[in-house]
C-alpha cells in the first residue's frame, strides 16, 4: 500500500514537473452514431437538411427552417474509445461545438451538459477514467427547445458532433481549458506594443503577465501581421496565443480601423459548407475563404452565430474583418431559462473569440420580431433582455462596439440598444421599393447619422435564365429565380450603396447558397439561393464577377449569362463587368459597340441582334476576352413539344 502510494506520488511529480500538455485530436473515424460508424465532424442531416419540405406540406413560411420538422430532429448517441490517460495528469475533452445540446458520459458516468449549438465547451474527465479502455458517449440533440436560442431562422439546424473534438492532458496545475470553453489566456492588446495577459489557472492562483513588442506592425486587411506568444506556468503547462495590434472605432462619420476610415465591403457567410452541411472540414473552410478573398471582400458577417475556431484563424491570417453574431434571431422567449442560456452562449462567444484581431464587432441580434404579439412587446421584456446581453458583452469586452441587424423600423426601442445599427434590405426582391428609398427611410426612422447594410441580395439560380426580364417583380417564393434578376438587382443596389457616404459598410446576402430546408423555390428545394456561389461551390454565379470586378485587385472582364445556351428571341441583352476599362462588344466577329463601364463596372447593351443558329458574343477589354455562345432557335409550336 505504502509502496503504491510512493509510486503514485513519484509518477505525479514526474508528470507535473516534466510533462507538457498533450493534445490529441478525437476527430475523424472511430466514432459510432446510433450504432453506425461515422467520422467526426458529423451530422445526420447532410442530405435531408437541404432537400426542402415534402410536397404537400403546408406552404413554407419564410424564415422557419430552424423550427421546421422537415428534417430529422432527434437525440443521437455517439461513442468512441478514449486514449489511455497518462498517470498523474489531468484529462479534459473539448468539443468545438455540438448541435444543439450535448450530454457527455465517460464509462457510463455523467461528465457534463452543454446547451447551445455554436460555441465550444470542455469537461474535465480525470476522475471518471480507468487506466485503459475508456469510452466516451455523447448524446447530441437537435430538437427544438423554447428555452434555447435560436428559436427560428432561415437556415437548417443540422444535428450532431459537427465540429472537431480534442483530448487534452495537462499537469495537475494547468491553464484552464474549461471556463467558457476558452483557452485560459485572455489578452488585452494595445497598439503601443503592450500586451496584458490574464492567465486562468486550475489548481493554483490566476496570473497576470505583461509583455511588450517594440514598434509593433499594425494588423489590417492590407497587412494582416500576427504575433504569437507562448504563456508558460510553473507546472510546465503552456498555451500559445496569436494576436494582432489594431484599433477599431466608430467616429461621427464612420468606421475607422487603425485611425483610417474605411467603408466595409462585406459578405455574409453561414457555416453550411455545401454537401457536408455543418460538418465542414478545415479544407471546406479554407476553400470558402479562398473564394471570399478572391472576390475581394474585406469583411465577413458570420451569420447568424459564432463559427469554428479555424474560420477566425483564417480571417486573422487573410486580414478579413469579422462581424460576430449572437444567435438571437426573430423570436426570444420570456423565460429565465432562455435568458440564462442566451447569456451563457454570449459569454462563451466573447471568451472564445476575443483574442482574434479580425473580430471588429459583436452583433446583438438579427431581425427580432418584437411587434408580434403586440401585448408582449409593450411589456418591454425583450428590450430588457437584449440590453442585459449588450451589457454582458460590454463588461467582458469594452473595446469592441456592439452592432445589430434589424429589419423593421417600428422597433425603435430595440434598434436603439446597439452602439451601431445595420439593416437588412431586399428592395426589388421582397418588396417594390428601391435601395435609395430604403436607405432614406432607415436614416429617418433610426435618427442615426450612420448605418450599415447587414444584408442585401436576391435569389439567383445560375441554371435558370430569362431575357428580357419582366418589368415587374418576380415572386421570390416562386419556381423561377433567373440569374439575370440577381445581376440586375445587385448591380442597382451596389450602385446606390457606393453613392451613400453615410453607410459604414454593406454585406451581401450571401456569399454561398445555403441549406434552408423549409424553402421550396427557385427550381431547387431546401436552398436559399441568394449566394454569389452555389452551395456545392462548383459554380460562381455572374454576381460573383460583379463584386470581383469592383473589389479585387485582379483585372476582371466577364460577360454574363454564359450558361444560357438557347433563345427563341431575335435579340439578346448583353451585360458584362469590366475593371479593365472600355469594353468592345463583338457579335459573330463583328464589332457591335463600345462602352465605358458605369460606376460599378457594368456595361449593358439592350436588344443586340442575333443571327439564326449559333452566335458568339464576345467582350474585349484591356487585352482580355470573355465569350458566351447563344443558339437562336425557332420558337416551338406548342403542338410540337410533346
Ligand atoms: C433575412 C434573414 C436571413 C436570410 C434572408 C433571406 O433577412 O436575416 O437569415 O435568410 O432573410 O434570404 O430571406
Amino acid at each position: 500500500m505504502r509502496i503504491e502510494f510512493l509510486l503514485a506520488a513519484a509518477l505525479f511529480s514526474v508528470a507535473s514537473s516534466a510533462q507538457a500538455r498533450r493534445t490529441v485530436s478525437l476527430s475523424g473515424p472511430g466514432w459510432l452514431c446510433d450504432g453506425e460508424e461515422v467520422c467526426v465532424p458529423h451530422t445526420w442531416n447532410s442530405l435531408d437538411g437541404a432537400d426542402g419540405s415534402p410536397e404537400g406540406a403546408p406552404p413554407p413560411e419564410r424564415g422557419m427552417s430552424i423550427s421546421a420538422d422537415s428534417y430529422l430532429r432527434k437525440a443521437a448517441r455517439y461513442s468512441r474509445r478514449l486514449p489511455d490517460p497518462m498517470p498523474g495528469m489531468r484529462q479534459f475533452v473539448r468539443f468545438e461545438a455540438v448541435s444543439r445540446k450535448a450530454d457527455v458520459y465517460v464509462n457510463g458516468s455523467f461528465a457534463g451538459r452543454h446547451v447551445g449549438a455554436f460555441t465550444a465547451f470542455a469537461f474535465e474527465v480525470t476522475d471518471l477514467l480507468r487506466p485503459a479502455d475508456n469510452v466516451i458517449e455523447v448524446v447530441a440533440d437537435n430538437r427544438w427547445d423554447a428555452d434555447v436560442a435560436p428559436l427560428s431562422a432561415d437556415y437548417t439546424l443540422f444535428g450532431g458532433i459537427y465540429r472537431g473534438v480534442e483530448w487534452i492532458e495537462t499537469p495537475q496545475v494547468c491553464i484552464d481549458p474549461v471556463t467558457d470553453g476558452a483557452y485560459g489566456v485572455e489578452l488585452d492588446v494595445n497598439t503601443n506594443g503592450t500586451v496584458k495577459a490574464k492567465i486562468r489557472i486550475l489548481g493554483g492562483p490566476d496570473e497576470e503577465r505583461e509583455i511588450t513588442i517594440e514598434n509593433p506592425e499594425l494588423w489590417s486587411p492590407e497587412n494582416p501581421r500576427l504575433y504569437e506568444e507562448t504563456f508558460r506556468i510553473a507546472s510546465g503547462d503552456s498555451v500559445s496565443v496569436r494576436f494582432g495590434f489594431r484599433t477599431v472605432e466608430f467616429r461621427e462619420d464612420g468606421f475607422y480601423l487603425n485611425g483610417v476610415k474605411r467603408k466595409l465591403r462585406g459578405v455574409n457567410r453561414h457555416q453550411d459548407a455545401g454537401l457536408s452541411g455543418w460538418a465542414a472540414s478545415r479544407e471546406d473552410e479554407d476553400r470558402d475563404f479562398a473564394l471570399i478573398a478572391e472576390v475581394g471582400a474585406d469583411a465577413v458577417r458570420l451569420a447568424h452565430y459564432p463559427q469554428s475556431r479555424h474560420v477566425y484563424d483564417i480571417c486573422d491570417e487573410k486580414g478579413i474583418l469579422v462581424w460576430n453574431e449572437v444567435p438571437a434571431i426573430n423570436w426570444l422567449t420570456d423565460s429565465p431559462a432562455f435568458r440564462s442560456n442566451l447569456v451563457q452562449q454570449v459569454r462563451e462567444m466573447v471568451a472564445q473569440k476575443r483574442n482574434h484581431p479580425c473580430v471588429f464587432a459583436w452583433s446583438l441580434f438579427n431581425e427580432i420580431y418584437n411587434d408580434v404579439p403586440p401585448d408582449r412587446a409593450q411589456e418591454g421584456w425583450m428590450e430588457g433582455m437584449l440590453a442585459e446581453v449588450r451589457d454582458v458583452i460590454k463588461a467582458l469586452d469594452p473595446k469592441r462596439p456592439v452592432v445589430a441587424a434589424s429589419d423593421r423600423q417600428p422597433k425603435k426601442m430595440l434598434n436603439d440598444i446597439p452602439d451601431q445599427l445595420a439593416f437588412n434590405a431586399y428592395p426589388g426582391w421582397y418588396g417594390d421599393s428601391s435601395m435609395s428609398d430604403d436607405i432614406s427611410r432607415w436614416f429617418k426612422a433610426s435618427g442615426r447619422a450612420m448605418l450599415a447594410i447587414s444584408e442585401y441580395g436576391a435569389g439567383g439560380n445560375p441554371f435558370e435564365h430569362l431575357d428580357p426580364l419582366p418589368a415587374g417583380r418576380l415572386d421570390p417564393g416562386g419556381p423561377v429565380h433567373p440569374e439575370e434578376t440577381q445581376v440586375k438587382l445587385l448591380a442597382a443596389d451596389y450602385m446606390t450603396i457606393c453613392g451613400e457616404p453615410r453607410l459604414w459598410g454593406s454585406f451581401i446576402w450571401a456569399m454561398f447558397d445555403f441549406a434552408a430546408d423549409a424553402r421550396r423555390e427557385g427550381g431547387k428545394n431546401g436552398i436559399n439561393d441568394k449566394g454569389l456561389v452555389t452551395r456545392d461551390r462548383a459554380t460562381k454565379k455572374d454576381v460573383f464577377y460583379l463584386f470581383k470586378a469592383n473589389w479585387s485587385k485582379e483585372s476582371v472582364l466577364h460577360v454574363c449569362s454564359q450558361r444560357m445556351s438557347e433563345t427563341t428571341n431575335a435579340t439578346a441583352t448583353v451585360v458584362g463587368f469590366s475593371s479593365c476599362g472600355d469594353v468592345t462588344l463583338l457579335v459573330n466577329g463583328s464589332v457591335a459597340g463600345v462602352k465605358t463601364p458605369d460606376a460599378v463596372k457594368v456595361v449593358r447593351w439592350e436588344a443586340v441582334p442575333l443571327a439564326e443558329g449559333e452566335n458568339v458574343i464576345e467582350l474585349r477589354a484591356g487585352g482580355r476576352s470573355s465569350v458566351r455562345k447563344l443558339r437562336r432557335v425557332a420558337a416551338k409550336n406548342e403542338y410540337e413539344s410533346t
